[in-house]
Formats: structure tokens, C-alpha cells, sequence
């Protein structure tokens, strides 16, 4: 029916001259000369590097764009259901390689390259990151794009489209600076959809009307106008015609220009400022980890995308001449943690305000529409917005929130008569002074399905945070769905080498399609070779990181040392204090011993990455610990290579992809009951690294999944955790330090590591601030931990086994197999592939 709407003679002509992909190296390589000559208006005579990625990437990006549009009308035609993920954040790091690699044509871009003078990891080191994200919530929207795609679902990521991402971080004298990251000077990825705009308003009031029939009908008016406009990346799945697309906004003045009448009147600077206000939406991108730092233009960011993704999504539905009721059927909404919350809001009033459905109507389809996913229970992260900001930003929506809690309290009611208390605790308002909006208990209020994100996590809100939600609607609201990584690109675009291993002992590639099948390699775990092989890869991949530890900190580590690695945002509950002082203490202890005795002690290099939030001040003072450690120990001639502490700057994706394939162990060591999920663990006991941890997160199920022979876990249980922490308050006298870690504290208030007072705060929130991560009492069973680790890396052999059958049973933690689990127990959608070309 859509192909009839344009006439036969004209879809010929069409057709005939529709673009084609490169086949071969020869037609990749002219393609890229091609653009370089033309696009880029350059030539072989100042043709760079970034010259050749340019090329090269627009040469890919014809290619991605013909599938992508296939697949949109492919979504079209058929007419299927879609899931929309709102996230604030999408961390996606570098797209050129992870495309070559998903569409299968990174061989011959290699050869084409190389006939051309170029090497093709220097082409892809050209590459800028895409950061639009703070950590592990951002990247596991980054991964369930890329399995939504792979796996055919029709699923499309909705954000902001920001002009800086995260800062770039650059360590100077031992801290943390920010520099701003502007990532869009040149970007192949990205297409801007002029035709795509939306009005989105602020401020103003509300009036109310008397229809004709009678009926009261709210008009909001008078605001202030910003625009959205659409930007939008393909997103190209592995081995699968199949791209889906990343529908990014970008804010603009309405008007599309300045105000010329000010401006014109010599009111230059209000006519900027105009101008500015209404880019400043998007301009940057929030950089707490974890905190809820309660800004106005935050709100405004949040309601501006969440505004502009409903009214693409409602235009999308209304082209189909669908009665409404059918919405919930054609139309699935995950929202990432409860940043995109208003969008329940905003759907209840585009239906009842625009669409004039009947409350109750609208409110069974936003209901049955979302999905909501908690990342956290950090209770600095949960969302409260102030009722009075509310009402002067989105006065129409502050009713709404306003009615939508009061039907939901008076249901309650009905349920349980006569509760107060109750009422009091699951209310949307806090009466807090002044009132503020509780946005998880609106999110969870406006979804059929609340979900965590590892077993856990899921327990534990269902039992603390949300627990008077499963009284009211009942335990099976409240689902589990484990987190998961890519293994496209956390394995075989990372560690090429380990991948191509383990196709070689597999008998192909298709593990990368479905990871449970890694258990096949248990069959090769007595062959001799492979373990060979297998130990060989690791120590390439840790090669390569001494080499850029080197080239960045002129620090030469011995790659034949053990790489303990930490890499991931900087915070208190994560625990990298424990760590630096694990670190220290380690230096004691080997500065105590006799040189003889020293010969028998395991070298070690500890690798830190990590940002900390601007205004995050105890996250930069642990910083400022482990350069200050570093600082000492790497030139102590008495320590040699026994112990090197190393501060990676600036950890992102792409240093992700080369780091964590280079790690022996991995901290995940956050107090338990902190980390909902983590998912660097994932990506590291993938990469065949073992891990050290807490029982926290999917360090459990990872754990239970691999055995425990494979891991060393430690530490105070998430159960006990409330009753230490009580004990550490009332504590009078203050109990006494256990000794390691008091030995760890003199040295550093003796001065070992330069001024003793720039780390006092760090201490004092053990000694006297009631220690709320709990660094003293986990620190002996960390310290035995670390033990047992040096003993179990001296044999090798028996080292190999571990690695390889962790690997092994990692099948479980492919975010296809999260993915799977969304489609199935929450969105209800199935894969609609897109025929192959022939
Ligand atoms: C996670 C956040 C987060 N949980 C607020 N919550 C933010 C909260 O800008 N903010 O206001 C930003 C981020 N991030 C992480 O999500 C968890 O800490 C990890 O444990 C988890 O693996 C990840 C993905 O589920
Ligand atoms: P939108 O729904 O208008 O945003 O369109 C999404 C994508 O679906 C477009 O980029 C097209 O590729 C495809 N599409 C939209 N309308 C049609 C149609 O009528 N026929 C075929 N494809 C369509």
C-alpha cells in the first residue's frame, strides 16, 4: 500500500539509480580517494592520517547508510513494533573500527588502506570518542544499540545531541584537571535531519477553558520557545543487514536566528544572549557519576528531549491511522534510570491536553507504554526535582504530576484503609521543605515494568528503596534483567587476537552471535598449545599497554609483572581509597623486608583510570593519593620493579578497549551493596583477566557463573552492611584500627607521600566520620585477598586454566542475551530482519 503511494515510472527511475555498497578492495579504495579528493577537497599530497580516517570513513558510511535506510523502510513497511530507549547518555566511544568490523569489511579496508599508505590502527587511533556519557549507565545503552541491532529488533536510542561530552581529564603536579571536550569538529557519523524539528516550550501558565460540551479543558501558554532538531547515527548490527537509528536533539532558538529587531536596535548582547540561552540545552553534558545535582538547566535538558522524542514518536505512530488504544501495541519506551521520568508526564498531557483523550484512557496507554530500569540506591542519586522549580518550569506538568499522585494515592487508600503511614511513604511528593517530586516513585507509578539490573541490585530494591511499592502493586512488577556487554566490541574489536584464538579452537566466528557458546573451549583446556597460545595473547595485550604507559608517563613497567588493574569513576563507594591503601601497605611490607626475602615477592603493576566529578572533592583527593604514591614508590630503587603505581589520564572507551584486555586482576571492590551492577567486571573476566571483588552487583552472578575457584571475592556482606554502619555511629571509644591499615595511615600522616595534610579529609572519613563505605572493616580480608592472589599468580600453568574457563563460562553476560530478556518479558517486540542483498 505505502509503494503504491508513488507512481511506477518514477520508483523505477528510483530503483535504477539507487545507490550501491563497495564490494571488493578496489571499489573501497576509490570510494575513499574519492572522498578525499572531493568531499575533503584534498589530495595524495596532504593526505594525513586524519585525512585517510575521513576518507575512509565516509567511504563506510555510504555503505552504512544503505542498510540503515533499507532497515527504516523495511520498520516501515511492515509496520512492526518499536522500542524507543531514552537515555541522557550514550557512551559510544569510536564508531569506524566497531562499523568495518559489524559489516565485515574490515579486512579489505585494511588492504586498501595499506596500498595507500596507511596503517589501519593509526587510521582508527584518528578517531575522536563519541562521549556522551559519565560510565556504566551511558556504555550499557552503547551495547544494547548494538545488540538491538544485531539481533534485528526494530529499537531506536533517543538523546542529546551535546556539543561537549565528559571533560577530558589531564592529571597536572599529581591532579585532576578539566578541559572541555568538543567532539564535533569533524564527525562522518552523524546526519542532521533540518526537516526534523520540534517546538519545545518553557515557563508560562496554564489556563483553563469551558468547552462547548462543558467540559474544563487546560490550555498551556505563554512560555518561552526553544527548537529541537534532530541529529541521527547509524547504528549498524554484526553480520546483519539490519541498522537501526540514534535520534540525538540539538537545541536552537526558535526563530532559527537571532532576534534581528534587537539586534538591529544596536541590542547586540540580548540578542546573543537569546541565542545562547537556547543552545545552552544542549551544550554540555551533566559529569556526576551517580549524583543528582538538582540544576534548573538540567530539568530543562531533561524536559526538552524527553518532549521532542514523544512528539517524534507520536508522529511516527499517526502516519500508521492507528486508533490510540493501539499505542502501547506498536510503541515500547525503556527509560534509562529516571532521567527521562517526565516523559510519563508529558504523554499523559499530549493525550489528554492535545489529543483530548479521556484521563483515564490516556493513562491505561502511558501506563502500559513504559518500562522503567533503576541503575542505582545510592540515595545522593536518586532524583528529587523542588515542587516551586517544577511549577516555574513546567507549570502543565506540575498538575499532572499533581493528579497522577493523587488517583494513585486514593487507589491505595482504597486498598489499604485507613494506612496513613503509608500513604506517606509511596506519595510522588515529599514533604520536605521545600516539597520536591520523588521521580523514581513517579517512574515506577507510570510503568508495567520496573526492572535491575543484576540479581542483587533487584533484591535489594524490592526489599529497601521501592519496598512499599511491591505492597501496593504486587511482586511482579519488580523483574530482574542482568546486565550484559557487547562481545563485538568488548572482545573482538579489544582483543583481536584472543578472538581470533578462539574461532581457530571453535571452528568459527559464531560465538560472537551467541556467547554461550565460549563453553566449547573447555574441551581445549588440557591442550598444552593453546594454554600456550592463550597466556601468549595476554601478554601481548600487556605489551601494548606498557607501551602507551611509557609513551604517556615515561614510567617503564615489566610487562612480565602482574597488571592489577582499577579503572572506572572515581567515588568513595568504589573504593579506590582501599586499593591506594592496600598499595601502600604493600610498600611497607616490601620496604620491611630483607633483599633476599624480597627476591620471592610477586612484581606488580597497579593501573588506575578514572574521572572524578568536577565538584566531587573526595574523589580528587583520593587522585591526588595514588599520584603521590606513585610519585614515591616508582622511583624507589629499593622496590625496582616490584611495584609500580601507575595513573592513567583521561580513561575512556577507547582506552578501555586497550586496557582491560591487558589485566591479570581487576578490582571491583565497591562497599557491598553499592554497585548495582558494574559491568567493566563483565568486560574484564571476558578478556580472560580474573578478578578480585566484593559480593556486590554481577560480581555475583559472575562468580556463580564461572566458580569460585576463579575469583577472589572478599568482604562484609550487603546484608550486614546497615548494622556495621550503625556500630561505626554509635561506636564510643572509636574502635580501634585494625593495625595493617593504621600502619597505612601513619605513613601517610608521617608525610611519606609530601603533605600529610592534603590527605587528612581522606583519612578522617574512616577515623572519625563514621567510615560509611566501610574501607576498615573490609581491609584485612582485602589485604588476605591480595595474598592469595600474589600465591595463586606464581603457578602459571594452573593461572592459564583459570583464565581460559572463566572465559568459558562467560556466555551468560552478552547484552544480546539482556537484550533478549527486555524484548521478551517487558516490550514485547520480535525481530523484523531486513532480507540480504544478494
Ligand atoms: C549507574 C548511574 C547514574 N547507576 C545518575 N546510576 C547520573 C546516576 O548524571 N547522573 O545524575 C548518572 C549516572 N549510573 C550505573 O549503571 C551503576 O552505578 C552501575 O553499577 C551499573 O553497572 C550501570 C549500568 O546499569
Ligand atoms: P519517520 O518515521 O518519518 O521518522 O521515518 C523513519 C524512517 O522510516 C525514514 O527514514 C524512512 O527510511 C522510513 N520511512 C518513513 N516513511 C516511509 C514510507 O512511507 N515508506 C517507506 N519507508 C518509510
Amino acid at each position: 500500500a505505502v509503494e503504491a503511494s508513488i507512481p511506477k515510472p518514477l520508483r523505477e527511475t528510483w530503483r535504477k539509480l539507487a545507490a550501491t555498497e563497495f564490494k571488493g578492495k578496489e571499489e573501497f579504495q576509490r570510494e575513499v580517494v574519492r572522498h578525499v579528493e572531493t568531499t575533503l577537497a584534498r589530495s595524495m599530497y596532504n593526505c594525513d592520517e586524519l585525512g585517510a580516517y575521513s576518507g575512509a570513513a565516509l567511504a563506510l558510511r555510504d555503505r552504512l547508510v544503505i542498510a540503515w535506510n533499507k532497515t527504516q523502510q523495511q520498520h516501515t513497511f511492515v509496520d512492526s513494533k518499536r522500542v524507543y530507549y531514552l537515555s541522557l547518555e550514550f557512551l559510544m566511544g569510536r564508531t569506524l573500527d566497531n562499523a568495518m568490523l559489524n559489516v565485515g569489511v574490515k579486512q579489505t579496508a585494511r588492504d586498501g588502506l595499506d596500498e595507500l599508505g596507511f596503517r589501519i590502527e593509526d587510521v582508527i587511533d584518528q578517531e575522536h570518542d563519541a562521549a556522551l556519557g559519565n560510565g556504566g549507565l551511558g556504555r550499557l545503552a552503547a551495547c544494547f544499540l548494538d545488540s538491538l541491532a544485531t539481533l534485528n529488533y526494530p529499537g531506536w536510542g533517543y538523546g542529546l545531541r551535546y556539543r561537549y561530552g565528559i571533560f577530558k581529564q589531564e592529571i597536572i603536579d599529581g591532579h585532576q584537571v578539566e578541559v572541555p571536550d568538543y567532539w564535533l569538529d569533524f564527525n562522518p557519523w552523524e546526519f542532521p535531519r533540518h526537516d526534523i524539528v520540534v517546538d519545545i516550550m518553557f515557563y508560562g501558565y496554564v489556563r483553563k477553558q469551558i468547552e462547548e460540551d462543558g467540559t474544563t479543558r487546560s490550555i498551556w501558554e505563554g512560555g518561552e520557545v526553544v527548537q529541537a532538531v534532530a541529529y541521527d547515527y547509524p547504528i549498524p548490527g554484526f553480520d546483519t543487514e539490519n541498522t537501526n537509528n540514534l535520534r540525538l536533539w540539538s537545541s536552537r532558538p526558535a526563530s532559527g536566528e537571532f532576534d534581528f529587531q534587537k539586534f538591529n536596535a544596536g541590542d547586540y548582547e540580548s540578542a546573543v544572549r537569546e541565542q545562547q540561552r537556547a543552545e545552552t540545552i544542549s551544550a554540555v553534558l551533566y559529569p556526576n557519576d551517580n549524583i543528582d545535582a538538582g540544576k534548573e538547566l538540567r530539568l530543562k535538558q531533561q524536559y526538552f528531549w524527553v518532549s521532542a522524542s514523544l512528539h517524534d514518536i507520536i508522529r511516527r505512530f499517526k502516519k500508521t491511522h492507528r486508533p490510540w488504544d493501539q499505542f502501547p501495541e506498536r510503541v515500547a519506551i525503556q527509560l534509562n534510570d529516571t532521567h527521562p521520568a517526565l516523559a510519563i508526564v508529558e504523554l499523559q498531557r499530549i493525550l489528554i491536553d492535545i489529543e483530548h483523550l479521556s484521563y483515564d484512557k490516556a493513562w491505561g496507554i502511558v501506563t502500559r507504554t513504559f518500562g522503567y530500569t533503576n541503575h542505582t540506591v545510592l540515595p545522593e542519586a536518586l532524583e528529587k526535582w523542588s515542587v516551586p522549580l517544577m511549577q516555574h518550569l513546567l507549570p502543565r506538568h506540575m498538575q499532572i504530576i499533581y493528579d497522577i499522585n493523587l488517583f494513585f494515592l486514593q487507589g491505595v487508600e482504597k486498598k489499604f484503609p485507613g494506612d496513613r503511614e503509608l500513604l506517606m511513604k509511596v506519595s510522588i511528593i515529599e514533604e520536605s521543605q521545600p516539597q520536591s517530586i520523588r521521580m523514581a516513585f513517579l517512574a515506577i507509578i507510570g510503568s508495567h515494568k520496573v526492572n535491575g539490573v543484576a540479581e542483587l541490585h533487584s533484591d535489594l530494591i524490592r526489599t529497601t528503596i521501592f519496598k512499599d511499592f511491591v505492597t501496593v502493586f504486587g511482586t511482579d512488577k519488580f523483574i530482574n534483567i542482568t546486565n550484559g556487554v557487547t562481545p563485538r566490541r568488548w572482545l573482538h574489536q579489544a582483543n583481536p587476537k584472543l578472538s581470533d584464538l578462539i574461532s581457530e579452537k571453535l571452528g568459527g566466528d559464531s560465538f560472537l552471535k551467541d556467547l554461550t557458546l565460549l563453553d566449547g573451549l573447555l574441551e581445549h583446556l588440557d591442550d598444552k598449545q593453546f594454554r600456550k597460545d592463550w597466556m601468549d595473547i595476554k601478554y601481548a595485550n600487556k605489551v601494548r599497554l606498557a607501551k602507551y604507559i611509557k609513551e604517556t608517563t615515561q614510567i617503564a613497567v615489566n610487562p612480565a609483572s602482574l597488571f592489577d588493574i582499577q579503572v572506572k569513576r572515581i567515588h568513595e563507594y568504589k573504593r579506590q581509597q582501599m586499593n591506594i591503601f592496600g598499595i601502600i601497605h604493600r610498600y611497607l611490607t616490601l620496604k620491611a623486608m630483607k633483599p633476599e626475602q624480597r627476591k620471592k615477592a610477586v612484581p606488580r603493576v597497579s593501573i588506575f583510570g578514572g574521572k572524578a566529578a568536577p565538584g566531587y572533592w573526595m574523589a580528587k583527593t583520593i587522585i591526588r593519593l595514588i599520584t603521590a604514591v606513585g610519585d614515591v614508590v616508582n622511583c624507589d630503587k629499593d622496590i625496582g620493579d616490584l611495584l609500580k603505581v601507575i595513573f592513567i589520564e583521561d580513561y575512556n572507551v577507547s582506552k578501555a578497549e586497550m586496557i582491560i584486555p591487558a589485566s591479570d586482576i581487576s578490582e571491583h571492590i565497591s562497599t557491598a551493596g553499592t554497585e548495582a551492577s558494574g559491568t567493566s567486571n563483565m568486560k574484564f573476566v571476558l578478556n580472560g583477566g580474573l578478578i578480585i571483588g566484593t559480593v556486590d552487583g554481577a560480581n555475583v552472578e559472575i562468580v556463580e557463573q564461572i566458580g569460585d575457584e576463579q575469583a577472589f571475592t572478599f568482604g562484609h556482606l550487603a546484608h550486614s552492611v546497615p548494622e556495621l554502619r550503625h556500630q561505626h555511629h554509635f561506636a564510643k571509644p572509636k574502635p580501634v584500627l585494625d593495625k595493617c591499615l593504621k600502619a597505612v595511615f601513619d605513613a601517610i600522616l608521617k608525610g611519606t607521600f609530601g603533605t600529610p595534610e592534603l590527605f587528612e579529609p581522606l583519612i578522617n572519613s574512616i577515623t572519625e566520620g563514621g567510615d560509611y563505605y566501610l574501607v576498615s572493616d573490609d581491609f584485612q580480608s582485602y589485604i588476605d585477598a591480595q595474598s592469595l592472589v600474589d600465591e595463586l599468580y606464581v603457578d602459571k600453568d594452573s593461572w592459564a586454566e583459570r583464565s581460559i574457563t572463566a572465559v568459558a563460562k562467560m556466555g551468560f553476560f552478552s547484552s544480546d542475551r539482556t537484550i533478549v530478556e527486555y524484548a521478551e518479558q517487558i516490550w514485547n517486540i520480535e525481530p523484523v530482519p531486513v532480507p540480504r542483498q544478494k
